[in-house]
């Protein structure tokens, strides 16, 4: 399986997020990321790659131009209001909830970071603009790869981006994301030929994003396995009467766990979620794979183990798909590496 590597992560290094009124140190660390790299480099699973970048165009195909175009002045923005904010991560303060106008485009720059975002524990910082695009373009390069494979050379492809995506709406970001790497890979998919995509998301958090972005289209199959809404972050989407709208009623499938599953159930829920992706045809996977499923995270509540993820990786091999792997959560940072490069081991057998 060829690994897309965004050598320029770390230039999104946020400092602090809000938590109960306080500014706490980031989970979202480059550190992790790394792990993960030397992992990688003790157990290779195939040939390492840097993408080359994406054009707005590309990302376009999901995020609306006035979300990128934010972005990419945001932290210059941020700098201009005072020369001191150039060591202080930008946070949002305020949103407009309901009975608010969404239609409006404030010219204060607190206003459209609100506008333009879901929570305050998602710092913009001076690299994250050049970071977040790197991310999305492994995440592309691994579907183009995926999508031109044949049965001898690999359908298989990793891409090892960060800051993660799943939370990252058309027009939003939050949960500590900003572009959505997995929504790319899927339209890189179809635009590449493909018919029917499907999404496999096992990060612990429900991927919202990914939810919104794809709810209205039959095109693509969302399903999702995650922490309960009810007591876990986002609390606000990823119920299991979420089954999508429109044309796309149908396409949608969410399974909350409560807290403190465990691998034996998770394990079967994993298998409701591929036998929902077969039944839906699916041509091709992208997996959100996030291992805050992990029993140490410190910010999660499931308990799978260490070597769990092996079998993960065996059941999604098992869908017999061709498959984009796109890395998003797991936030215990000495064991993130282990944990994904045993599903990817896994998965090859
Ligand atoms: C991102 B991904 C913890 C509060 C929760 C947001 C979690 C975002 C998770 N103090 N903050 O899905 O792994
Ligand atoms: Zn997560």
């Amino acid at each position: 399986m060829q690994v897309f590597h965004n050598p320029v992560h770390h230039l999104h290094q946020g400092r602090h997020e809000m938590f109960r009124g306080r500014l706490v140190p980031c989970h979202e660390v480059p550190d992790r990321l790394d792990h993960v790299l030397a992992e990688l480099q003790r157990r290779p699973v195939g040939s390492l790659h840097t993408p080359p970048e994406v054009t707005i165009a590309e990302l376009e195909r999901i995020h609306s131009r006035r979300y990128l175009d934010f972005l990419a002045g945001a932290w210059d923005e941020w700098v201009a209001l005072d020369p001191a904010n150039a060591e202080i991560d930008a946070l949002p303060s305020v949103w407009p909830t309901r009975s608010f106008r969404h239609d409006v485009l404030p010219d204060n720059f607190a206003a459209r970071m609100g506008l333009f975002s879901f929570d305050a524990g998602t710092p913009l910082t001076a690299g994250t603009w050049t970071a977040a695009r790197a991310g999305a373009a492994c995440a592309i390069s691994a579907a183009r790869a995926v999508a031109s494979g044949t049965a001898a050379a690999p359908r298989h492809a990793f891409a090892l981006s960060r800051p993660p995506g799943h939370h990252a709406g058309a027009d939003f970001f939050g949960g500590y994301c900003f572009l959505n790497n997995a929504a790319l890979a899927v339209q890189t998919l179809l635009d590449s030929g493909l018919h029917r995509v499907a999404v496999l998301d096992v990060d612990y958090h429900h991927g919202n994003g990914t939810q919104s972005i794809f709810y209205e289209r039959s095109d693509v199959l969302t399903v999702s396995l995650h922490g309960d809404p009810r007591t876990e972050y986002p609390f606000f989407l990823g119920y299991a009467d979420e089954r999508g709208a429109g044309p796309g009623l149908g396409y949608n499938l969410n399974f909350p766990l409560p807290r403190g599953t465990a691998f034996p159930a998770w394990r079967q829920v994993l298998q409701s979620g591929l036998e929902a992706v077969r039944r839906f045809g699916a041509q091709a996977l992208v997996v959100s794979l996030g291992v805050d499923t992990f029993e140490g995270d410190p910010i999660s509540g499931f308990a799978l183990r260490t070597a769990d993820y092996l079998q993960v990786g065996q059941a999604i091999a098992s869908a017999g798909l061709p498959t984009v792997f796109i890395f998003e959560g797991g936030y215990a940072v000495a064991e993130v590496g282990i944990n994904v490069v045993n599903v990817l081991q896994g998965f090859g057998g």
